[in-house]
């Protein structure tokens, strides 16, 4: 790999992804593209950045062709919650902007990333130790999207012969960008409400079990998977990956720990509890870790740790930047 480019680079994985490839591949190299958010700071100035709808094939291709494109990344997505209020919407730019990515990875030979999700199951679905190869009918717009984009993934590779790589993400915990409309994005929230309230208010009931993982393992499980050598993966759209898997009474508990006095109440949401219930409690990800090693390094505890640390900084300089501004 040598000249990635990054779509959703404003988004939740992007936005982190963009600047750990930049710090592996050299800033120069690593073409961010945003549509819907505005970049941060960090974005912009550690690197190129241009504007892409990925529904628009002709901006896609000129970017690829002026940036000489030999990796793109396509994290521009639209999440569950969001893709339940707006199907057509979730349809256009998650089906309709994977595939025309995958022509513009046809037409210049590029590789792609594509992050599929435990989205991909649902009802009828193991959903306990969720097998790599299983049982896959989503009844979610965004499962739909990620299972078809899935299929169209393999295809591209069998057909054509473009090196295409996904991961079937599970809840992503970060501290750098405001969750996103996803149904695990509590596992986030409750960071937030902990630290400037002391409390929270949970949109899903209390023993609501879902596979998570903390930001830097998804990062890193990307980086290694596509720099894997291609002759092993047999599973390559998508792999089953995780990293710890808890539901929200546990993740308080462990909040509380640091924390003695947060509370937490709830106030359910019956749309994402829907699609909670029907998504994996916990996957079996032995086929990701044999065929190009995967291996988490944070669980619960360190999460916490690391989430409370970091957003602690981030919430104190925002007040400070709050205060200083005139
Ligand atoms: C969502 N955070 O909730 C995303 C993710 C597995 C969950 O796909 O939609």
């Amino acid at each position: 790999m040598k000249r990635l480019l990054i779509t959703g680079a404003t988004g939740q994985i992007g936005s982190e992804l963009t600047i750990a490839l930049r710090r592996a591949y050299g800033e120069a190299n690593v073409i961010a593209a945003g549509h819907r958010r505005q970049p941060d700071a960090d974005l912009v100035q550690s690197g190129p950045y241009c504007t892409i709808d990925v529904r628009d094939a002709d901006c896609l291709q000129e970017a690829v062709r002026r940036y000489r494109i030999d990796t793109i990344f396509h994290l521009a997505s639209v999440l569950s919650a969001v893709a339940e209020q707006k199907p057509q919407l979730a349809w256009e730019i998650n089906m309709g902007g994977l595939h025309k990515v995958l022509e513009a990875a046809r037409q210049f030979g590029c590789a792609v990333f594509f992050p599929s999700s435990i989205g991909v199951f649902g009802p009828g679905t193991p959903l306990e130790n969720t097998p790599q190869v299983t049982v896959q009918r989503p009844n979610t717009i965004y499962g739909i999207t990620k299972l078809a984009g899935e299929l169209l993934c393999d295809y591209y590779h069998h057909r054509f012969g473009v090196d295409i790589r996904g991961l079937r993400l599970p809840g992503l915990i970060s501290y750098k960008t405001p969750p996103g409309g996803g149904t695990t994005d509590y596992a986030v929230e409750i960071f937030y409400g902990a630290l400037t309230e002391g409390r929270y208010c949970c949109f899903l009931k209390g023993n609501t079990r879902l596979d998570m993982m903390y930001m830097p393992d998804a990062i890193r499980a990307v980086m290694v998977l596509m720099e894997a050598g291609g002759k092993n993966l047999i599973h390559r759209n998508a792999y089953n990956v995780t990293a710890m898997s808890f539901t929200p009474e546990e993740l308080a508990a462990q909040i509380r720990r640091s924390i003695p006095d947060f509370t937490m109440d709830y106030d359910v949401d019956p749309v994402r509890q829907a699609i909670a219930d029907s998504w994996p409690r916990y996957m079996d990800d032995s086929t990701a870790r044999a065929e190009w090693g995967w291996e988490p390094h944070f669980d619960i505890v360190a999460t916490t740790r690391e989430m409370l640390a970091h957003l602690a900084v981030k919430l104190a300089r925002q007040k400070e930047d709050h205060n200083v501004t005139p």
